[in-house]
């Protein structure tokens, strides 16, 4: 069973993140994960922390001599502002003379409900662990898991839809992720030029009045074969599973397969993805994609298509109505810094959890202890699929 666990806390000295169960000899190149690592920090609108942070994978256990020696695999990210924060967040001292309490909880994060469900009156510990800075650990080990899936040819991008309601009215393209992924910059990360202009323009809105932007990215995986998750039982349906992924994100309050709010709203006749065979090719084809390549909780070889949700960043320069938590009067909610955008970030911490749910279900069908195992066990499930 492939997992992953992380921990660390936004002000604390690192993340760190654990994946057990890849199999031995996956080539890794740290330089690709620091890209994507990159690629999390990127995007018009990010607040001022990242530019105190350059976020880097440090490998510890798990790869020598670049591959993958199917023991557990632990990334160290530090962090750099942990240098601030030496005093405020110590591991030992128990009077914490220069803690730094946040006791105005901020609406839409984790600090209320946190903070009464573990007992405290400061809510410092709930944010610093329910902040999203813990997903560069999940984008870490989401790159390793993309090692593996690229050996088998599937590859997986990601582009934003819409900000603040500013919407890319068509489908994007293959090769427009893959140019999008390549960009020595990174702006709002939507592949239509003028769209794009316009969410800047609505993040640049959202900045002079105190307030905080959200939208919709879409992760596509390509290459995956048919088969990978079941009908079965409810907890094997890989819909559900890439659901639980991506709405386990900061932030993330809805998910999407497919065109499934257009379905909604449309004919049976008009949604569902007719089926051909071409005898040339000698293998099935469909009129479409609307199902985002998964039907029954099964891929079925097309190209997997999941749209997170995101909600605008709940810390505001111009605070909501809150409650002191000490005084229990009206007091308006904690500010220290935010973002304004995080679209595009979230649409690479997406494309890591995609990567990770599928590498999960790619090894429950084809397991593996190394590389070579892994192959031939893919290898011999395609020719039964080609000769179907
Ligand atoms: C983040 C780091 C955080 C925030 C953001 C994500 O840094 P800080 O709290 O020091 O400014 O920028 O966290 C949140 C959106 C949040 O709500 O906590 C990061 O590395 O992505």
């Amino acid at each position: 069973m492939l997992r992953f666990e992380t921990a660390g806390e936004s002000h604390g000295e690192c993340l760190i993140a654990t994946l057990t169960g890849i199999p031995a000899g996956v080539p890794i190149s740290i330089e690709a994960l620091n890209r994507e690592l990159w690629r999390r920090q990127q995007g018009y609108g990010r607040g001022g922390r990242m530019k105190i942070e350059t976020d880097r994978a440090e490998v510890v256990a798990g790869v020598r001599h670049s591959r993958t020696i199917g023991s557990p695999i632990a990334i160290v990210i530090r962090n750099q502002d942990w240098q601030n924060w030496t005093k405020v967040l110590p591991v030992e001292d128990a009077d914490g003379s220069e803690s730094r309490p946040v006791t105005r909880p901020r609406p839409g994060h984790a600090d209320l409900a946190g903070a009464i469900k573990y007992n405290f009156h400061d809510a410092r510990y709930i944010l610093e662990r329910a902040s999203a800075r813990e997903t560069a650990a999940r984008v870490a080990v989401g790159g390793i898991a993309k090692a593996l899936l690229a050996e088998f040819g599937i590859h997986i991008l990601s582009h934003v839809i819409s900000v603040n309601g500013e919407r890319l009215e068509r489908t994007a393209t293959w090769d427009e992720l893959v140019a999008l992924s390549e960009r020595p910059e990174v702006v709002l990360g939507c592949v239509d030029p003028d769209v794009e202009a316009r969410m800047r323009e609505s993040v640049d809105r959202a900045y002079r009045t105190g307030d905080t932007v959200g939208g919709v990215f879409e992760v596509v995986a390509r290459g995956v074969p048919a088969g990978l998750g079941s009908h079965i039982t409810w907890d094997s349906r890989l819909d559900g599973r890439l659901a639980q992924a991506i709405v386990s994100m900061q932030a993330v309050k809805g998910v999407e397969v497919g065109f499934a709010a257009e379905g909604a709203a449309s004919y049976g006749s008009q949604v569902q993805d007719t089926i051909h065979y071409d005898r040339e090719a000698r293998r099935f084809t469909r009129g479409a994609n609307r199902a985002g390549g998964l039907e029954g909780g099964m891929t079925n070889g097309q190209d997997i298509l999941v749209r997170g949700m995101l909600k605008p960043i709940s810390t505001l320069r111009r605070p909501l109505e809150s409650v002191d938590l000490a005084t229990r009067e009206p007091a308006l909610a904690a500010y220290e810094r935010s973002d304004v955008c995080v679209v595009p970030a979230a649409g690479v911490i997406g494309e890591a959890m995609v990567a990770l749910v599928l590498a999960q279900a790619f090894l429950e069908k084809f397991g593996g202890d190394s590389l070579t195992e892994t192959r031939r066990n893919y290898d011999g499930y395609m020719e039964q699929v080609k000769s179907y």
